[in-house]
Parts: C-alpha cells; sequence; structure tokens
C-alpha cells in the first residue's frame, strides 16, 4: 500500500535508524522558498547524525515513503494546489489521486504503517484558541493521532497561537506522554518558554530512547518529545500580533484547515518575517534531535 523509496526501504531492512519528515509544512505551512529550504535542511540534518529521512506525502493518489527531491519541488510549488492531508483524508485523496502534503496526524499514521518511530516537526496541532465563545471548538486531529500511533514526535512543543494549557491537559486526557527535552517548561514552538511545566525532563537521546523502548512496551501508542526552539522570539510581541491575527482568522470565518495557515503567515508578516526563521531554524534542530533519538533507539528492538 505504501510506496517507500529505495533508501528507506534499504534502511528499514537493514535495521537503521530512519526518521520521518511531514509535508503539511511544505505545501501550508511555509511560503518558496522557505518551504523547500526547510525540507533540504531538515533532510540534511537527519543524515548529519547517521540516520535516514523519509518525508511523508501523498503524490498522484500514492502514500509515498521517502519523498524524492522532485517530488519535494512538486509539493512546495502553491500553483499545483497539494491538498492539505489529515489521517482521515488519506483513503479520499488517494481515491482521486491527489497531492497533499501530510499534517503531523497524517504522518504519524504512514509512518507507523511504514514501521518508523521517530518524527520530526516544527510545532503540533493543538486546542484552538476562540475568539469567539460561539465558535464550534476546534481541536486538531493531531492529538488523537499521536495517542494512537507507535511513534515519537519530536517538536518545539504545540503552534503557540494554539491554547498552549489547553493542549496539554488534552495530551494527559489522551494518555500521551509529553516530555522535556532539556526543559522544565513546555516550550511553545518560536517563542519563549510557555511557563507551563512539565513534569518529566531528559537530558539527552539515549535518556529518551530509554524512556521510549518502556513506553512502548507499555502503551501501543505515541509521546511528544518537546525541544525548546534555538532562537526564540518575545513572546509579548508575538501575543500581541497574535491577538489581530485571531481576530482577521475569526471576521473571515475561514474553514478548519485554513486557520493554522492564515495564523502563520499572518505573524510572519508581522514580524518582517521573523517567525519564519525562528521556524525553519527549530524545525532543523527538531530533525536533528529526532535523528540523534533514532539512532539511540537501535540499541533495542521495539
Ligand atoms: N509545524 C510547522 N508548520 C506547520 C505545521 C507544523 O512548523 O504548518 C502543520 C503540521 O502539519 C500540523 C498542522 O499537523 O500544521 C496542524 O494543522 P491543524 O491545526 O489544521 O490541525
Ligand atoms: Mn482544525
Amino acid at each position: 500500500m505504501l510506496r517507500v523509496s529505495e533508501e528507506v526501504a534499504a534502511a528499514l531492512r537493514e535495521g537503521r535508524a530512519v526518521v520521518a519528515l511531514e509535508t503539511s509544512v511544505v505545501a501550508q505551512g511555509l511560503p518558496p522558498p522557505a518551504n523547500l529550504q526547510a525540507a533540504r535542511s531538515c533532510g540534511a540534518a537527519v543524515r548529519a547524525e547517521g540516520a535516514v529521512p523519509a518525508a511523508i506525502a501523498v503524490l498522484g493518489g500514492e502514500l509515498v515513503v521517502g519523498a524524492s527531491e522532485a517530488q519535494l519541488e512538486r509539493l512546495a510549488d502553491p500553483s499545483r494546489k497539494a491538498a492539505k492531508a489529515g489521517a482521515r483524508d488519506l483513503a479520499a485523496l488517494c481515491g482521486a489521486g491527489r497531492d497533499a502534503g501530510t499534517t503531523v496526524s497524517a504522518t504519524c499514521a504512514i509512518a507507523e504503517r511504514a514501521g518508523i518511530r521517530l518524527f520530526a516537526t516544527g510545532g503540533i496541532g493543538g486546542v484552538h484558541r476562540r475568539v469567539d465563545p460561539l465558535d464550534p471548538p476546534d481541536v486538531s486531529a493531531d492529538l488523537a493521532e499521536i495517542a494512537r500511533r507507535r511513534v515519537c514526535v519530536v517538536c518545539a512543543g504545540p503552534k503557540v497561537i494554539l491554547d498552549l494549557a489547553a493542549t496539554a491537559e488534552m495530551l494527559e486526557t489522551l494518555g500521551v506522554p509529553l516530555w522535556g527535552y532539556r526543559t522544565s517548561q513546555l516550550p511553545a514552538f518560536f517563542t519563549e518558554a510557555s511557563g507551563i511545566a512539565l513534569e518529566h525532563r531528559f537530558e539527552g537521546p539515549a535518556e529518551v530512547a530509554a524512556a521510549l523502548r518502556m513506553h512502548w512496551e507499555l502503551s501501543p501508542g505515541g509521546a511528544v518529545v518537546a525541544v525548546p526552539p534555538p532562537s526564540p522570539l518575545p513572546r509579548a510581541e508575538i501575543e500581541t500580533a497574535l491577538a489581530a491575527a485571531l481576530r482577521a482568522a475569526a471576521r473571515r470565518k475561514l474553514p478548519g484547515k485554513e486557520v493554522t495557515p492564515f495564523l502563520l503567515a499572518a505573524l510572519a508578516d508581522a514580524t518582517g518575517g521573523r517567525t519564519q526563521q525562528a521556524n525553519l531554524e527549530l524545525l532543523e534542530n527538531n530533525a536533528r534531535v529526532a535523528a540523534q533519538i533514532a539512532v539511540a533507539l537501535l540499541s533495542a528492538r521495539v
């Protein structure tokens, strides 16, 4: 059912370290040329740590694991209008022969199926803030999917556009471990730490790998490793820009899937592109940490 690249298939067969990468960040999360740049720098960061990157995407109705440079270029081209795939969209998009970037939820589903245990992204989706209390609740499918897939998601916490405290609570409800990587506070994507305390902190890849091994003896589900961003932006400035962006999003009555890309683009505009630069840096950093954990995990079967 999966179209696995030769390189990724060989790595999995030989028991080498593999890191899944999502492509909604390429197709929807970042504009060109940053989107392709992000895909390339994450792939290179994974390789530099001795692991094999596996960019996951839907291309021409196939579930691709290990997208090529040409395939990434195709997803990064806005004129080709790739869809945004959550896990529940995969079967329909394949039936229709479409191209799509995979969100965290879709990437988790496909990575698990491929037997890939580590997955790096920027910031996970979560519980959205509500501007108008009459708006319907908007909770990213990422959370429920992480909960049911045997995948470790390495990220810089939930995206700062979200209700961070509610997202952390929801992960608790779903039984998803939320581990700080060299931090005791929940990171908040490209801003300074959230102030939300994390109960469990790890100092290096070997410790995370040992905890993952144990977790997967106890539970079939996923875990979240939250890594502070390398160049965080000041919280107050981002919150001010975000308040305006949230009001603009509410006025436009955007359909659910368009909310996250709209807010990220609005923050990039409001900060003269600084959020975008910080986003690129944290994506690459997360890819590096995920690769280190994937390598550390090789010393035991999971
Ligand atoms: N990380 C980024 N930028 C992004 C995303 C993650 O740095 O754009 C994507 C992920 O694919 C995530 C999705 O799954 O945004 C969440 O979208 P939503 O809130 O609509 O579920
Ligand atoms: Mn949503």
